[in-house]
């Protein structure tokens, strides 16, 4: 029974907690986002009354529950538990961090197979999960926690954004029965689709032109780098989510292993997204990045604290590394 004991363990321990801080890491996704709320919705069956921290991108903001979001900065000092869904305690804002570091009950629920499980009461890690939310479908469906369409609607959510609507490799025969019974429930599929995977703003489609105009061609033309800088940035108001998929259609350019989209922020950091074809793995080279650096071995994302030009050669760098490991033979016999 697939995360039956995890879960059963997670829920015992919330069950006695006055205050819980559902939480994803900063600027959260479709399956944080849809993880956070569904869990928010079915602890609330049972009276266990939680916040939910990090807002949504535009994207998500129709999501039942995405209303009550807090704002990282206005989450309370003190919590008893505090649960991170889809990423880990490396990748929280400093306030949830430090919620998090004071509750008794510490817990994790992530898919991500580069997250370490030291820090936690409750580790429910399983690195081979194809999103957070169908983990958490997969141990409900064991307890015989019932779905309704509130939490069939937030748990599809999570289920297209992370197998980019049951096209990517993650997506199993599983997820496809996820996916039934969620119809089952009544959920507009073919509008949650269009509006988490194919909705945009027109400065986001301007932006992408953009990106995909000036994206540069390396080692070979096999990695694809594009970037926004703050000028870039400021000259078209993007907001949050604009650039997302972006870098997913750079990876897709016929010859290109790998792309990588670098987003220069006010703060000095360039965040770093890498998408992968899947020879390479870029979850790896996240890592190699930066030590808070990670994800999946096709998606993958790390930040710097650094200028553009300087995050571009780091990347050249590691994917240059990571492509000479795939062909030692060749190399060998050069
Ligand atoms: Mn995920």
């Amino acid at each position: 029974m697939v995360g039956h004991a995890q879960w059963s363990a997670l829920a015992t321990a919330l069950a006695g907690a006055n205050r819980v801080l559902l939480t994803g890491p900063v600027g959260p996704d479709g399956d944080s986002l849809g993880a956070c709320l569904a869990l928010q919705s079915v602890l609330a069956r049972d009276g266990v009354m939680s916040d939910v921290a990090g807002l949504p991108g535009y994207r998500f903001d129709f999501m039942p529950g995405a209303d009550a979001i807090l704002d990282d900065n206005d989450v309370r000092p003190v919590y008893d538990a505090v649960v991170v869904l889809d990423g880990d305690r490396h990748r929280l804002s400093p306030t949830v961090e430090a919620a998090f570091s004071a509750a008794t009950v510490r817990g994790i629920i992530d898919h991500h197979s580069s997250t370490k499980l030291d820090g936690y009461t409750h580790a429910w890690v399983e690195g081979t999960a194809t999103s957070t939310c169908e983990m958490l479908y997969a141990a409900w469906l064991a307890c015989d926690i019932a779905l309704d369409p509130t939490v069939a609607e937030l748990l599809y959510v999570g289920a297209i954004f992370d197998t980019g609507g049951f096209r990517y490799s993650n997506t199993t025969p599983d997820t496809h029965l996820m996916a039934a019974a969620l119809l089952k429930q009544g959920i507009d599929h073919a509008a949650l689709n269009a509006r988490v995977l194919m909705s945009r703003r027109e400065t986001a489609l301007r932006v992408a032109g953009e990106i995909m105009r000036y994206a540069t061609l390396h080692l070979d033309d096999q990695l694809l780098v594009g970037d926004v800088s703050n000028a870039l940035a400021k000259q078209f108001g993007v907001v949050s989510g604009d650039t997302e998929g972006v870098v997913d259609s750079l990876v897709y350019v016929q010859g290109v292993e790998v792309s990588a989209l670098l987003n220069e922020r006010d703060s000095g950091e360039v965040k770093i997204s890498l998408r992968s074809k899947g020879a390479v793995n870029v979850a790896r080279v996240a890592q190699a990045l930066s030590p808070g650096g990670g994800g999946h071995a096709k998606a993958a994302g790390a930040s710097l604290q650094t200028d553009l030009a300087s995050a571009k050669r780091a990347v050249i760098e590691h994917v240059s590394q990571a492509l000479a490991a795939l062909q030692p033979a060749e190399a060998l016999a050069k």
